[in-house]
């Protein structure tokens, strides 16, 4: 099988956008494993749990540190990845976390204003060397709270974040000013298997789910190997080396869960929420 790459010209784009979205980057057997397994991983379902938005709707969300040899670590590490993100970094990937978000309908929450590294900072890397890949399990659109970008916000650097509801909100004046500056705000309309990219600083959010069609992504998390975090207690601050796995590694490894042991962001413990 062809897979498809990312290119020069897509690297461009990314670095004056801030993101960029792959189109069936992923086919539709690829992605009905992925969302297959998920759907029926009894280990995601345990560890799954709420954040709650200012409104109190909730989103439910699984997230893990190490990839492993399940179908998950098979597409956060396989080449297609791999390549895209080494390119984007400019060297050696290390993988950060990877997350199942779902956002059920009717009860899926909106997400904040918020730039990844706001918060990603406070867990030790000292370098935006950071980025992240988001496949959509599910369509993704204006209904069903699909993302929602400021393009070029990136840029603008790190800005100040603080608690909105049990949510890391980035600092609504400079949101509203570059609003009013005319930054471009553009909805992130996705099938399934279309894969963004978007850069650690990029401004997001999504509205809530109030649709009666579920919208669920999977997004992991990487930075460039060298930008270890200096707060190295386990599990809320991790830091992965990974190695190119093939392709067809997805295919191959076909409907596996994650392991048992896998090592998951508790609510309670790693983020003081009950
Ligand atoms: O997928 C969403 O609706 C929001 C996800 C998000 O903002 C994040 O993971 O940082």
């Amino acid at each position: 099988m062809i897979y498809s790459r990312f290119t020069d010209q897509d690297l461009e784009q990314y670095n004056i956008e801030g993101f960029l979205i792959k189109k069936g980057f992923f086919s539709a057997e690829e992605v009905e494993l992925l969302y297959g397994t998920s759907l029926e991983d009894d280990v995601l379902g345990k560890h799954s749990f709420d954040l709650n938005d200012q409104q109190g709707l909730k989103t439910k969300l699984a997230l893990w540190f190490t990839p492993g040899e399940d179908v998950y670590g098979a597409y956060s590490t396989c080449s297609r990845i791999f390549r895209a993100v080494e390119k984007i970094l400019g060297g050696a990937p290390a993988h950060f976390h990877s997350k199942l978000m779902q956002k059920e309908p009717k009860v899926g929450g909106a997400w904040e204003w918020h730039q990844d590294y706001g918060y990603w900072y406070k867990n030790g890397f000292l370098y935006p060397q950071m980025t992240s890949v988001m496949v959509a399990l599910t369509k993704a659109n204006r209904e069903n709270g699909c993302l929602q970008v400021l393009k070029g916000s990136h840029l603008l650097g790190r800005i100040e974040h603080g608690f909105a509801g049990e949510q890391v909100g980035a600092d609504q004046k400079i949101i509203d000013v570059c609003l009013d500056r005319g930054m471009e705000l553009v909805y992130v309309e996705l099938d399934p298997g279309d894969t963004l990219f978007f850069h650690c600083n990029l401004l997001h959010r999504s509205d809530a789910n109030n649709s009666d069609q579920a919208r669920w992504s999977l997004i992991s998390a990487y930075n460039l190997a060298t930008n270890k975090p200096f707060r190295v207690e386990a599990p809320v601050s991790s830091w992965t080396p990974i190695s190119e796995r093939p392709d067809d590694a997805l295919l191959n490894t076909g409907h596996k869960g994650l392991d048992l042991k896998a090592d998951f962001l508790e609510k309670e413990k790693d983020i003081g929420l009950k």
